[in-house]
């Protein structure tokens, strides 16, 4: 009889033990069922944003690559002095030359005698210092003491300075020296000193 009673109990906590297991496996369904609902309520109000953004924008934003969309948003580097073949200056009795670019340019890239090469009739790749006005601008002036000593006069000395593509700017785009509007391509620039 004991037994029996026993047998009884435990059956009757087995049946209860279950029953509880039904009851939160039913709770945690309806649980997720509300999730889902919610992440459906969630879904078309974030395409709807999409659409909006399609009207403004022809793509979507978030999947383009931040560097792509950098890169199409960067300016593309290019000289814009000197023009001419008279723009050059002089300090003291030595060459210097300003170059300008159109957008702030990567320093480490613009480097004396490697991407910028002056070639004179008795020097070629004269050897000379950079001195930055600011990230857009910076002067060339010769090592040598005096213009004569890299020039020769006959009567007028004509010299060639050598800006090559090596050059990028702060946001990385090679240099577009040859002006044909897309990256890369060395900017060629002759001036005449006159005799
Ligand atoms: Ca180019």
């Amino acid at each position: 009889m004991k037994k029996l009673v026993l047998s009884a109990v435990m059956a009757l906590s087995i049946f209860g033990i279950t029953d509880a297991f039904a009851a939160e496996l039913q709770m945690s369904d309806s649980a997720k069922t509300k999730s889902v609902t919610e992440i459906q309520k969630a879904v078309p109000e974030k395409l709807e944003n999409e659409v909006k953004t399609q009207k403004t924008v022809p793509y979507k934003v978030n999947r383009i690559d931040k560097n792509v969309a950098k890169l199409a948003k960067a300016v593309l580097p290019k000289v814009i002095y000197p023009t001419m073949t008279h723009h050059l200056g002089y300090e003291g009795s030595k060459f210097s030359i300003t170059v300008r670019f159109n957008t702030d340019m990567d320093r480490n890239t613009v480097i004396a005698g490697s991407t910028v090469i002056f070639d004179f009739p008795k020097a070629a790749n004269a050897a000379g210092q950079i001195t930055w006005t600011n990230d857009r601008e910076f002067k060339w002036v010769q090592q040598s003491n005096r213009r004569f000593d890299i020039c020769n006069y006959d009567p007028d000395c004509e010299f060639k300075l050598t800006l090559t593509d090596g050059i990028l700017s702060k946001e990385g785009l090679k240099l577009d020296g040859d002006n044909d509007n897309k990256q890369g391509g060395n900017c060629t620039i002759w001036f005449i000193d006159l005799g």
